[in-house]
């Protein structure tokens, strides 16, 4: 299946319901204020946010209040406001050739770190760059065993250390195995217990601390993955993140059959980070950058 189409199938749920309420909320009549708040609770219901939301509103009623408008015209309109706001925030990532430029990937558990590493890695092998990943959530071997299937199957060599070792120093050591060999990328895969938020972040500051030892310029890029099923608790998850260690960009997976798929829109709204690409499945193709104008049109419908 083609990206398109994936990302379109993927976002069924949400353009459906998103769909299906602008045909019974704009009959033919002309614009009112009951019509606006309907449509207002229809955003909000595809997890846009509230504020994302009011602004549609307001925007919409300055434009066409007390005028006739249609499904296909309202339909229109917003895929053009979405692709509008979204245009700012659809930056690719940039790698620099400064062998090797370090990526630091963060997030929640089970948002979708590791299998981005690989979906991302995958993309860069192909392009001609090496890379080397280094295992840095120590404390779940499931995790560190996941690191090394991926890297068997696109033989992406992993640096590892014992369970419960120090995650920091292994970023330390990979960064030198990197430097070393001259690798391109290096991505360092983090732990995500949120839980304990206060060791978390010692322990984030831990590893960008010591990178910065070997690189002033170390971590190159933060990203910070979020997964769109979880709705506004993604926006919660940037704000969290971004006080304990800055964020270059963000990566939003599971978009393929969430029905919260406008959280992407809330988050580029809120926070003016890049978002660098977006998952659409588990396999190491499901991943691609971000374009404005096709999200916006798969996400309407
Ligand atoms: N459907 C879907 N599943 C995904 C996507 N990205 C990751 N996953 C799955 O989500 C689960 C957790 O992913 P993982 O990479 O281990 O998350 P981590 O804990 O943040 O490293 C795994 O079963 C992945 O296959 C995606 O874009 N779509
Ligand atoms: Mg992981």
């Amino acid at each position: 299946m083609s990206f398109w189409k994936k990302l379109k199938s993927g976002l069924s749920k949400t353009s459906q319901n998103l769909t299906q309420g602008i045909v019974s909320v704009f009959t033919h009549k002309k614009l009112d204020e009951a019509t606006l708040d309907a449509f207002e609770d229809l955003l909000i219901q595809a997890d846009m946010g509230v504020k994302v939301a009011a602004e549609f509103r307001e925007s919409l009623k300055k434009q066409r209040m007390h005028q006739e408008i249609s499904e296909q015209e309202i339909k229109e309109w917003l895929a053009a406001e979405i692709a509008k706001s979204l245009e700012p925030v659809a930056v690719p990532l940039n790698i620099l050739n400064h062998a090797p430029h370090v990526i630091l990937m963060i997030g929640v558990n089970g948002v979708g770190k590791t299998t981005t590493i690989a979906k991302m890695s995958q993309q860069w092998v192909n392009e001609g760059r090496s890379v080397l990943w280094a295992a840095c959530d120590t404390f779940r071997s499931a995790a560190v065993e996941q690191l090394q299937v991926w890297g068997g199957r696109l033989n992406i060599d992993v640096c590892t250390t014992k369970p419960n070792g120090d995650a920091a120093g292994l970023a330390f050591d990979a960064y030198q195995q990197a430097k070393n060999k001259q690798v391109d990328i290096l991505c360092i895969d983090t732990a995500g217990r949120l839980q304990n938020k206060k060791h978390l972040m010692e322990e984030l500051e831990k590893i960008v601390r010591v990178l910065k030892k070997a690189d002033a310029n170390a971590p190159h890029t933060v990203l910070l993955v979020l997964d769109a099923t979880t709705g506004q608790n993604a926006v919660e998850q940037v704000k969290t993140f971004q006080e304990m260690i800055g964020i270059h960009g963000l990566v939003v997976t599971k978009l393929d059959g969430t029905a919260r798929g406008g959280v992407v829109v809330a988050l580029s709204k809120q926070f003016n980070i890049p978002i660098v690409a977006l998952g659409v499945g588990e396999s190491a193709d499901d991943l691609r950058p971000f374009k404005a104008e096709d999200f916006a049109a798969a996400l309407v419908g």
